[in-house]
């Protein structure tokens, strides 16, 4: 009988892989495709089953092409007989300090080599123009080499990531991170690209519906900011799921913080989310504004900070209306309803309506605070969409109900507070609009129970809005900085102070390297009770607070050198952020983190007929977080006192959601964490080289600033020293036993066996420590390669024998 040595899916995965390599050899030999498909092996073996005759035939003509590509490497390079270039990877540097890392990465930008290593990490600079890397074609060539066979890309990490997650079973993680602009968003789509590719199921469907995952929340959740036209304002995770042997079979997306303050108001030179602007010019183009009740010269306010500039753009040219039917498309691909998407409409018009809802004062001789509708159509229309009376929506925002000693007085709203509470209440509704999409997506996309989702792994891609330093900066900088800082801290731990830690508890002898430390300044930001997010909770408890009693605060307590109060400017106040120097504007901040949404408001928005609006404000949203796990990996990771006491109640923090911005963004950034921690992570850091967004400029001062504070030099040097796969030998034994033991044997997971492994497969340059298995990452790439070898001979025996067999 054949020997059972691999799970019967791993079987057949391998044996098709070994398959293609010998048929390769032959095809290579007499190129027919007529003459391979009478080959012994497709005949023998697959027998009369067309369909997997005709795909072992394109897999062929596959590798005919990737053997063309192969035999001019480098494509995007200026040719070089050597086949690895030492340029290519930081760590090969002999000089090592920041001029020659500059100089180097200067010299690949203007040969168009836009990626740098420094050993498993991944360098990105942003080309600002589109280079033709990225087709189907590039997705093969990197497909399962050695990372040295090719030059770096991105889809290189994203293939070091995927036979991670398939070798050593585990959730893999790939953590995008750098300045607004620098190109995380593009990276994260490439990555889903070739993950995508890479899980090849036969469920072409669900790689289509994946694919536009991306697109359909980008229109929903970035826009158009003064320094990236594609600006992400929100954080998101995207979960891909994959079966034991590595087929694609599902996907979730978690997102955090939209900044939702764009709906009703935008920096001059911004716009709002995308896909306001694409409803309204694809209703314009197919001519059915006035169904919902949309004017048709003028487009809504919240869509015209630029008095007739969006009206011209949409008159002119016709690329908004094509982006709202790519958006339909992407609705019906991944799965909504005709009706679904029809609701959606509805709430994003009726948003649009809500904005022009004026306000003016009613002024009597007993009242002065009390406001009216001057334009009671903009008000009918608001309502109508919404499928909410229209008297009562008035009401709910002209006046509210006041509860003292059990007794309900209703008071009437001044004409300012009028406004606040229509735009409160646009923000909530395009809020839990954006979440529900999101939450519907996640069951469209998971996975069909019947395919062992509970062995499955994950590879989570994190791009979140970068770091942002703009003349003016509010609170939602505020926040974005905070989640940026939270994410270099967590890229130094992994790189810097758990790597180290482990060195010591090794008894390794490696040389520390000095590292920026942001905790400190994470502690100033999340510490209770004297943290700035809990001091500004605080102060919004208070109703006579102002925000200058909240900057007044600030000062009081945050006495560290991170923070100052410039002089002369009352309401602003500056952080010393690990990214530079950032000035804030504290206006608005009391009321931007209350986020108050009158009770009366979600009392009419529930009585909507529309039942998806009605879902919206009829439970309040909540998240989860895989909390245990994340608090057995931050005690490691020794994280700020706080953030553990945060961790340790969840269900506290989850009900915070509802009280102030502040607590739902602490909330929000350990749940992302949360998620983050469990698994293995690889990092790809952006980097944007001009402000301008022109190809093939250089500018050394932005350079060298983003290198500098991303530590980048530190990197190379603890990259050069270090060692980045540390594997128990327990687990390495199991792993790599067939490397150097008969398949029947069970050796121990001890020491000694762990090094006639590496003797045997003539490595140099690892380490054993007391307990672990130090190597490099091109260790890792080697033995795996050795392992796929030896593996695939096994399978072709056992391929023989069924054959025989069958
Ligand atoms: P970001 O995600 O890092 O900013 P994006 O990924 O949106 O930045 O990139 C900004 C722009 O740079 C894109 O719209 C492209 O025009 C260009 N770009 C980036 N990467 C590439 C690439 N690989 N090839 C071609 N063009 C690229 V922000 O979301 O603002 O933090 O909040
Ligand atoms: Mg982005």
């Amino acid at each position: 009988p054949p020997p059972t040595l691999l799970h019967p899916e791993k079987w057949c995965r391998g044996f098709n892989h070994f398959i293609s390599q010998c048929l390769i050899k032959d095809f290579e030999k007499r190129p027919s495709v007529t003459h391979l498909l009478e080959h012994p092996f497709i005949k023998q073996v697959h027998g009369k089953d067309m369909s997997l005759q005709k795909q072992l035939a394109e897999l062929i003509q596959e590798q005919q092409q990737l053997g063309s590509i192969a035999k001019t490497r480098r494509p995007y390079h200026v040719d070089r007989a050597d086949k690895y270039s030492l340029d290519d990877d930081l760590v090969n540097l002999e000089v090592l300090n920041e001029d020659t890392i500059i100089q180097q990465l200067q010299k690949r930008y203007a040969d168009l080599q836009i990626y740098t290593y420094v050993g498993d990490i991944l360098i990105a600079l942003n080309p600002f123009q589109n280079l033709s890397i990225y087709s189907p074609q590039f997705s093969r060539l990197y497909h399962g080499v050695k990372r040295s066979s090719n030059p770096p890309h991105i889809f290189a990490s994203a293939d070091a990531a995927y036979q991670s997650m398939v070798t050593f079973s585990k959730d893999q993680c790939i953590i995008i991170s750098g300045e607004s602009g620098a190109g995380k968003t593009e990276s994260a789509h490439l990555i889903v690209q070739h993950l995508t590719f890479l899980g090849k199921a036969n469920n072409r469907a669900l790689r289509e519906k994946i694919l536009q995952v991306n697109p359909l929340v980008e229109a929903f959740g970035n826009a158009c900011t003064a320094i990236n036209d594609n600006s992400s304002r929100f954080g998101k995770y995207l979960e891909m799921m994959f079966t034991p042997t590595g087929a694609v079979m599902g996907a979730k997306i978690s997102e955090y913080l939209l900044e939702k303050s764009r709906v009703v108001k935008q920096a001059v030179g911004e716009k709002n989310f995308h896909i306001f602007y694409y409803i309204y010019a694809g209703l314009y183009h197919q001519k059915k504004l006035s169904e919902y009740r949309l004017p048709d010269k003028k487009p809504p306010r919240y869509i015209d900070n630029e008095t007739g500039r969006v009206m011209h753009d949409i008159v002119t040219k016709d690329s908004y209306g094509r982006q709202f039917e790519a958006i339909q498309h992407c609705f019906r691909i991944i799965g909504f309803t005709d009706e679904e998407v029809y609701s959606v409409y509805r709430i994003l018009t009726g948003i649009l309506n809500t904005g022009n809802i004026e306000f003016a004062a009613i002024s009597s001789q007993h009242q002065t605070d009390k406001s009216e509708v001057p334009n009671p159509e903009a008000l009918d229309n608001a309502a109508a969409l919404l499928s909410i009376g229209s008297e009562e929506l008035q009401e709910a925002l002209t006046s509210h109900c006041v509860v003292t000693r059990g007794e309900t007085i209703i008071r009437t709203n001044t004409v300012d507070k009028a406004a606040d509470v229509r735009d409160a209440m646009s923000k909530a509704l395009y809020s839990r609009l954006f979440s529900w999409i999101v939450n519907r997506i996640n069951t469209l996309l998971q996975p069909d129970k019947n395919i062992c989702a509970e062995n499955g792994m994950n590879v989570g891609i994190l791009d979140i809005f970068g770091f942002e330093n703009f003349t003016r900066n509010s609170f939602e900088q505020l926040c974005i900085n905070i989640a940026n800082e939270q994410i270099q801290f967590y890229f130094n731990q992994h790189i810097f102070a758990l790597e180290q830690m482990e060195y010591q508890s090794e008894g390794i002898d490696a040389t520390a390297v000095e590292y920026e430390d942001n905790r400190p300044l994470l502690d100033m930001f999340l510490q209770k009770p004297m943290g700035l997010l809990s001091l500004l909770d605080e102060e919004s408890r208070f109703p006579q607070a102002t925000d200058l009693t909240l900057v007044d605060k600030f000062e009081d307590n945050l006495r560290c050198k991170y923070f100052w109060r410039p002089k002369g400017v009352e309401l602003s106040f500056g952080i010393q952020h690990y990214a530079g120097k950032v000035l804030y504007d504290a206006s608005a901040f009391l009321e931007k983190n209350r986020d108050t949404l009158p009770a009366d408001v979600v009392v009419v928005l529930r009585t909507s007929e529309n039942k998806l609006l009605q879902q919206l404000f009829s439970s309040p949203l909540t998240k989860t977080g895989m909390f245990c796990t994340a608090l057995l990996t931050f005690s490691l990771l020794q994280l700020p006192v706080d953030t553990m006491e945060v961790m340790r109640h969840p269900e506290e923090t989850t009900n915070m959601k509802r009280q102030t911005m502040a607590s739902y963004f602490r909330y929000s950034l350990m749940d992302l964490l949360s998620k983050m921690v469990v698994g293995q992570p690889h990092f790809i850091r952006c980097i944007k080289p001009n402000d301008d967004r022109e190809a093939l400029m250089f500018s050394h001062e932005r350079v060298l600033l983003q290198l500098r504070y991303t530590g980048i030099l530190e990197t190379v040097k603890i990259r050069q020293k270090g060692y980045s796969h540390r594997i128990l030998f327990e687990e390495f034994v199991k792993r790599y036993y067939y490397l150097a033991f008969k398949a029947h044997e069970t050796p121990l997971g001890s020491r000694e066996n762990c090094l006639a492994i590496l003797e045997k497969s003539k490595l140099d340059n690892w380490i054993l420590g007391k307990t672990k298995v130090f190597l490099k990452y091109y260790h890792i790439e080697q033995l795996n390669l050795f392992l796929r070898e030896v593996i695939g001979r096994v399978v072709v025996m056992q391929a023989y024998i069924k054959g025989w067999l069958g």
